[in-house]
């Protein structure tokens, strides 16, 4: 009998790693990295603590919560806390470990880290969310600091709750720092945060189809096929429409909007800020599916991912949820004509949907496809936070041209830096793209690796 995995994601999310590593030259050039790879496979430290706090009834609720301090290496912990009922250890290992090498690609001093709870804020009134906060924060105060462990939000946990987080954190310690990222733009937050992992992903892409056309496309007039309509999806809808593309599917964890005609018009602006709208108030996109434009416009498909139900795509972008894309989904992408995939979720895609897309990168067949892991095209978001703790430690505040201009910077070295590395350690076939998987998977690895070495963590 096979034995299951029992932290599943974090295995996926280990092998994932470990194979590319594997199958390049890195562990025949240098053999002394598979010690490496075994010692950062294991957290420096892992925090597990209640959350005791009282609802709007006055009964007493309690949840866990966890913080994951994966690597050091490179900077204070940095990654951010989820808060979903599906949170547990595994889920936040794999995010953690994810985190680590992503991290390294920004070129920023971050180490890597993530947290959360397994609370569900849907259907929490305002006042029980700030309770929690309060609860949860009580306790991670004592781990985290600004040269310590940054955390910021992930799903669930939006400006809102980073508000309540800080407030918490700095009545105990009675200290005003830089201690979560994400925060309002009048006390801290840099501009630009919010948006900086959608924009980034679309920057990210735009690398892609220049490098693959030699120049001669861009994201104007393709169809975008986006998952998720929280924060990443948002920015990254507005982004595509604002360079040209057209957004022809949102999702949330009940269903899809996908749109009738694919040659007609996409998501408008205004219908993107609707339901940025709905999902402050925790509402799901299926209330706008009777309502007009919507109705007309749109097919809404219960319990469904946009990916099998679109009949041509040019760039898909998963922006929801770990393993949101399968391996028949890439196959129906690929017959759909998908070009370009790029992970704005963290491990959006399965291992058999990777394996799908990486074996389509010749780009001298009908169906070709290349593939964005998302520790390369969604580290906008964190490289942004980055920029955000620089700010807090100068005491200074940016503009939202200089914060967007290092990010299209740092979102363009990423994607060099992939690249290049990829022709370094991997054989390409003849006519294929470099694999962006392999070659940023490899630099993460490397950077983290040669700054443990450096530090005693192995020898
Ligand atoms: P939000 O909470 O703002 O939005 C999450 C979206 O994904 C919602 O539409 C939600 O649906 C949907 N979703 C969540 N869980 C599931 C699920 N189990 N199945 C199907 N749909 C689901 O989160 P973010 O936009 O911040 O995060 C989205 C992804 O991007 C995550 O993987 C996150 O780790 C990753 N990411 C985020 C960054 C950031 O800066 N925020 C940076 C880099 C990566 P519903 O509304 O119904 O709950
Ligand atoms: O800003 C952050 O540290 C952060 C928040 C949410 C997600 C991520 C990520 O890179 O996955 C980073």
């Amino acid at each position: 009998m096979a034995v299951l995995p029992s932290e599943p994601e974090f295995e996926q999310a280990y092998k994932e790693l470990a194979v590319t590593l594997e199958n390049s030259t890195l562990f025949q050039k240098y053999p002394q990295y598979r010690k490496a790879l075994r010692i950062a496979a294991i957290p420096e430290r892992v925090v597990q603590f209640r959350v005791v706090w009282e609802d709007d009834k006055g009964e007493l609720q309690v949840n866990r919560g966890y913080r994951v301090q994966f690597n050091s290496a490179l900077g204070p912990y940095k990654g951010g806390l989820r808060f979903h009922p599906s949170v547990n250890l595994s889920i936040l290992k794999f995010l953690g470990f994810e985190q680590i090498f992503k991290n390294a690609l920004t070129g920023l001093n971050l180490g890597g880290g993530k947290g959360g709870a397994d609370f569900d804020p849907k259907g929490k009134s305002d006042n029980e969310i700030r309770k929690f906060c309060v609860a949860f924060m009580t306790e991670l105060a004592r781990h985290i600091g600004p040269d310590t462990d940054v955390p910021a939000g992930d799903i669930g946990v939006s400006g809102r709750e980073i508000g309540y987080l800080f407030g918490q954190y700095k009545k105990i310690r009675n200290q005003w720092e830089g201690v979560l990222t994400g925060k309002g733009n009048s006390w801290g937050g840099s501009l630009i945060r919010p948006e900086a992992t959608g924009y980034g992903l679309i920057y990210y892409v735009q690398k892609m189809i220049e490098y693959a056309t030699n120049g001669k496309e861009t994201i104007a007039g393709k169809r975008v096929a986006i998952s998720g309509s929280g924060n990443v999806a948002q920015y990254a809808a507005l982004k595509t429409i604002q360079l040209g593309g057209k957004v022809i599917s949102m999702s949330d964890s009940k269903g899809a909007l996908v749109v009738r005609d694919v040659d007609g018009e996409g998501f408008t602006p205004q219908e993107i800020e609707e339901i940025a709208a709905l999902k402050v108030e925790r509402q799901q996109i299926s209330i706008l599916a009777n309502k007009e434009p919507y109705a007309t416009k749109y097919k809404y498909i219960e319990n469904a991912r946009p990916w099998t139900h679109l009949p041509k795509v040019d760039v898909a972008l998963p922006c929801a949820t770990q393993n949101e894309v399968s391996g028949d989904d890439a196959r129906a992408l690929i017959a759909a004509g998908t070009r370009y995939v790029a992970e704005g979720s963290n491990m959006g895609s399965t291992q058999e949907a990777i394996d799908v897309f990486e074996s389509h990168r010749e780009t001298n067949t009908a169906n070709f496809v290349w593939y964005a892991p998302g520790k390369a095209a969604n580290l906008g978001g964190v490289a942004v936070s980055g920029l955000e703790m620089a700010q807090n430690s100068s005491r200074e505040s940016w503009t939202s041209e200089k914060v967007d201009q290092r990010l299209h910077q740092i979102m363009e070295n990423c994607f060099n830096l992939g690249l290049k590395t990829a022709k370094e350690y991997v054989k390409t076939p003849e006519g294929a793209l470099p694999s962006l998987l392999a070659g940023s998977n490899i630099a993460g690895f490397i950077k983290v690796a040669e700054a443990m070495h450096d530090q005693g963590d192995w020898w």
